[in-house]
């Protein structure tokens, strides 16, 4: 197999775009497809700071060495969610996340890299904290909502106006199809590359890498030599969502570009208006304790959990 651009030998061959690459190729196209996202939908205005949200995974760490790259300025921040699941992996991760924060500040030297320690900070860890609220076999919910309120915070405490999560295709894919077995209208209306901020000083939310495909990330990792976990938060076993990609992934091997489509076509559907009878979002109110927004009367979700 041979690059379309060069004649090189291709280090990688995508069927849905017929389109074989080497490696210096492939690395420059990733950049490109990055960037006409971030074009397309309208995630970073020019002067705009981005905080980005890694995990020691491939994909955020690989979005956060894409967008120095392109000149922006994109600083990292890493939750400890004190997961242990017997192999340290939360200890694991973030040494990978910092390891790769250390390259990026010495490529780029305004770079920063905050850490934010959830036992430290509240008292708990997710598991801990699952166990009191017993949810001890499937946390993710509470993770999320944990998640989704300490980047809010950081983002706002520190003054960034952009927030970007790592989320591949086959991330949104994935999501698009849960959200799609059971119509939940509410997920889809809100399902998009780009969320605008919830209210005043908050950050808008975005996923350049929405239209690129996970082994394209895992490719690029590879190609740059970033080092990440590659172990699986131990609560991720068994998540339907894992089920939904298997599936998904085998429709895309029958016929290549099928994530693509389903993806692209759904965004393009809800451009037309498809869901905006149900766009109704429920109102959106200022916790009493945070001050970040909430559909609830009072505190918001996050603050009832720590009320004892
Ligand atoms: S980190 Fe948290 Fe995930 Fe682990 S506990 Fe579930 S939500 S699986 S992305
Ligand atoms: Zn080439
Ligand atoms: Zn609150």
């Amino acid at each position: 197999m041979r690059c379309r651009t060069c004649g090189a030998t291709a280090v990688i061959n995508m069927r849905q775009h017929k389109l074989a690459l080497c490696a210096e190729h492939f690395v420059a196209w990733i950049l490109h497809n990055t960037t006409r996202a971030i074009h397309n939908y309208r995630m970073i205005a020019p002067g705009e700071r981005v905080l980005v949200a890694v995990s020691g995974g491939k994909d955020s760490l690989a979005l956060w060495d894409v967008l120095l790259r392109l000149g922006y300025h994109a600083d990292g921040l890493y939750i400890n969610l004190g997961i242990d699941g017997g192999r340290a992996y939360s200890a694991q991760s973030q040494a990978k996340a910092e390891a790769f924060a250390a390259r990026c500040t010495a490529q780029f030297p305004k770079t920063r890299f905050f850490v934010v320690d959830l036992l430290k900070q509240y008292g708990e860890s997710i598991p801990q904290l699952a166990a009191r609220k017993r949810r001890e076999t499937r946390p993710c919910s509470l993770c999320g909502l944990v998640k989704r309120h300490e980047m809010n915070r950081m983002a706002l405490e520190l003054g960034y106006d952009v927030l970007a999560t790592g989320h591949n295709l086959d991330d949104e894919v994935a999501t698009l199809f849960g959200n799609v077995m059971r119509w939940q209208t509410g997920y889809l209306v809100r399902q998009d590359p780009v969320l605008p901020a919830d209210g005043e000083g908050l950050a808008r939310k975005i996923k350049p890498f929405c239209r690129i495909y996970e082994r394209e990330t895992a490719a690029y990792a590879l190609l740059q030599g970033i080092d990440y976990i590659e172990e699986e938060c131990p609560y991720a076993k068994g998540a339907t969502s894992l089920q939904y990609k298997e599936t998904l992934t085998q429709m895309e091997h029958d016929v290549p570009g099928t994530k693509l489509q389903f993806y692209v076509k759904f965004l393009q559907a809800k451009a037309e208006g498809l869901f905006a009878a149900t766009a109704g979002l429920p109102e959106l109110q200022l916790c009493t304790t945070c001050g970040q927004p909430t559909t609830a009367e009072g505190q918001c979700s996050f603050c009832r959990l720590w009320e004892r």
